[in-house]
């Protein structure tokens, strides 16, 4: 029985599969995610004389659930609690990817990113300062090119090195501002959701009321089962609905995407990506 679960997420064609195949070799099992049609693939690795399995989490660019591949992979990420997750990243479209990277933070996983595809990156003379980026997400960043095998082992190590230190402890989630509206809406129901207990067991107290801003429906069915909390949960979340649907003419949905988009963008410009071109010209 292997020691340690490591999941492999990320975008579709970011390079799962690939980095899954270099990682395993022909080391595979092929079955299904429960109640989805989603192909789950599993192998076993040996590194840093740990047995590891790595599971290759079907591609998504949210952890929304609207899909039956999204919803395979959260509810992975979420009922199997892997030990790491890694975040396979197509450095070529860094804005996008970190759209899922900064969702796992968010749920509190313990996240190692790897900047895929540098062999592209450096063709294009784009530099990305890796370091930089592990230092404002605060988690481990390997630049990787799973093509040529490049970055996998010490990828590995850091997710394995991760596994060990987070096991049976909580990650801190990060926590993004929302504006004004939502923040306070979510403070509130933060500190009903801790002071309940309410589902508590698997999920951080923000990410749940996060989630029933949101209207995300799986969550909501979880919820009702759980606690009659949910009900003044839900209430809460039409009335801020209501309140951003008449102030500000958009959604709690919305405001949510642009926010977390601006929170990426943030990170970015304070160094993390530089273009050379004084190159860009010579080519
Ligand atoms: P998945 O959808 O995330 O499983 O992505 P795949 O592993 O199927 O890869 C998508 C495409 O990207 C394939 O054509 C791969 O050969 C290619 N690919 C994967 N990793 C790299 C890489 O590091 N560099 C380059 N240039 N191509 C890659
Ligand atoms: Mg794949
Ligand atoms: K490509």
């Amino acid at each position: 029985q292997p020691e340690f679960t490591i999941a492999l997420a990320g975008n579709p064609n970011s390079g799962k599969t690939t980095m899954f195949n270099a990682l395993t070799g022909a080391r595979q099992h092929v079955g299904n995610y429960p109640g989805v049609t989603v192909t789950k693939k599993e192998g076993v690795v040996n590194s840093q004389g740990k047995s590891v399995k790595i599971v290759d989490l079907p591609g998504t660019y949210s952890l929304t659930p609207y899909s039956e591949e999204e919803l395979a992979a959260r509810s992975f990420v979420v009922d199997e609690k892997p030990h790491a997750v890694i975040d396979i990243v197509d450095a070529n479209t860094l804005e996008r990817s970190l759209y899922l990277t900064v969702q796992f933070l968010e749920l509190g996983v313990p996240v190692v990113v790897a900047l895929n595809m540098m062999d592209e990156v450096r063709r294009r003379k784009i530099r990305l300062d890796s370091a930089r980026l592990a230092d404002l997400l605060n988690v481990p960043v390997i630049e990787t090119v799973a093509r040529e095998g490049e970055g996998k082992q010490e990828m590995l190590k850091e997710a394995i090195e991760f596994a060990q230190q987070n096991k049976g402890s909580e990650l801190n989630p990060v926590r993004i501002s929302y504006g004004e509206d939502i923040d306070k809406a979510l403070d509130e129901m933060e500190q009903k959701i801790l002071a309940a207990r309410f589902m508590t067991d698997r999920l951080p107290a923000r990410w749940i009321a996060l989630k029933y801003i949101e209207g995300d429906e799986e969550v909501l069915a979880r919820g009702r089962k759980a606690d009659a909390l949910s009900m003044e949960l839900e209430a809460t979340s039409h009335k801020l609905a209501k309140h951003v649907r008449t102030t500000l003419d958009t959604s709690p949905e919305a405001l949510i995407a642009d926010h977390r988009y601006g929170f990426i963008s943030s990170i970015l410009r304070q160094g993390v990506v530089k273009k050379d071109v004084t190159q860009e010209r010579i080519n």
